[in-house]
């Protein structure tokens, strides 16, 4: 899908090799490489890049709606438009390190209108930090002319390339050995999440329940999709076997979702591998619990700051 200067992307490019790139079709991050050319970011083998679906992977923006939390598509169109870029973009704060962005736009069609009758103006950044950090800025402005405030909510569906996220050892619910075994594999786990402990969350894989999550860091050995509400600024996903810490820095954006499709999901989605799964989490930085109301005129931020450190750098501070 080709913007109408025949531009599908834009790649940006900071001094030391970190690269980024970013989709004029969904306003989709679906690259960011470290300066030795490691894909962070996962994006399936079988990823269609063009219209009507949304690319599997990279960063998808949900909105005006995340999942199917009121009735518009799932997670919203934004993901299945073509965006514009803004040429000649705001400039930067003063003093931000950054060297590298471009700024991307998206306006209702009338055809979105029809669905979804309200008029805003989205602008999203995409910029490389200082370190090769990752900065997706968000602003959306309520453009409505006829006074009337809407509300919407939204995610940064980003998929994360992970090492193997599969568990460890093999469970065996029933056993007494039960305990001892997750407990240790816990320890052996090559991926984990730190920061979502104790939270509370919403599972759509049980229906409208809260729960609170128990014990230590999240690891993984089913399918998983939750919700967490309310959630601390940062997050971290650590990675063993690639010695690489994510960690996620969030503003605007209180909840945090987790997705994993896990074996028998995968097979039931056609863009993506059988084993696949293995290799990507997605932790999405959102608002989905408390829908985020603009009356005209009126703008929201909502911040995303990703950096791939060093897992031996990373102290949990
Ligand atoms: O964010 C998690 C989730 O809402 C899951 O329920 C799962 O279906 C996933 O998003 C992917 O949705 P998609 O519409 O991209 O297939």
């Amino acid at each position: 899908a080709k913007g109408p200067s025949g531009l599908d992307k834009i790649v940006l490019r900071d001094p030391r090799g970190f690269t980024a790139e970013v989709r004029l079709y969904g306003g989709q991050v679906t690259s960011w490489k470290n300066e030795q050319g490691d894909e962070l970011l996962f994006v399936s083998s079988k990823a269609i890049f063009k219209s009507p679906g949304a690319i599997r992977g990279g960063i998808p923006i949900c909105f005006p709606q995340f999942g199917t939390h009121g009735n518009l598509e799932k997670h919203g169109f934004a993901r299945n438009r073509l965006w514009l870029v803004d040429d000649n973009p705001p400039p930067l704060p003063v003093n931000s390190g950054i060297k590298t962005y471009a700024d991307l736009i998206l306006k209702p069609s009338e055809e979105d209108l029809k669905i979804w009758p309200h008029r805003f103006e989205f602008r999203l950044r995409v910029a490389l930090g200082p370190k090769g950090d990752l900065f997706l800025t968000s602003r959306i402005r309520n453009t409505n002319t006829d006074g009337k405030p809407f509300s919407f909510t939204f995610a940064y569906h980003t998929y994360f390339s992970v090492s193997d996220i599969s568990f460890p050892v093999p469970m065996h619910h029933n056993s007494k050995l039960y305990y001892v075994l997750t407990e240790t594999a816990k320890f052996l786990s090559e991926v984990r999440i730190e920061g979502l402990e104790t939270m509370d969350y919403f599972d759509n894989l049980k229906g409208k329940e809260r729960f609170t999550e128990q014990g230590d860091a999240l690891v993984f050995e089913s399918e998983i999709d939750k919700v967490y509400l309310d959630t601390p600024p940062k997050i971290a996903i650590i990675d063993h076997e690639k010695k690489r810490t994510f960690v996620l820095r969030k503003d605007g954006l209180p909840d945090a979702v987790v997705w994993n499709p896990w074996e028998r999901r995968s097979k039931t989605i056609l863009d993506f591998g059988d084993e696949e799964y293995k290799h990507m989490l997605c932790v999405e930085p959102a608002a989905v619990e408390k829908p985020i109301t603009l009356k005209p005129g009126e703008e929201w931020k909502g911040r995303l700051e990703l950096s791939a450190v060093p897992s031996s750098y990373y102290s949990g501070q």
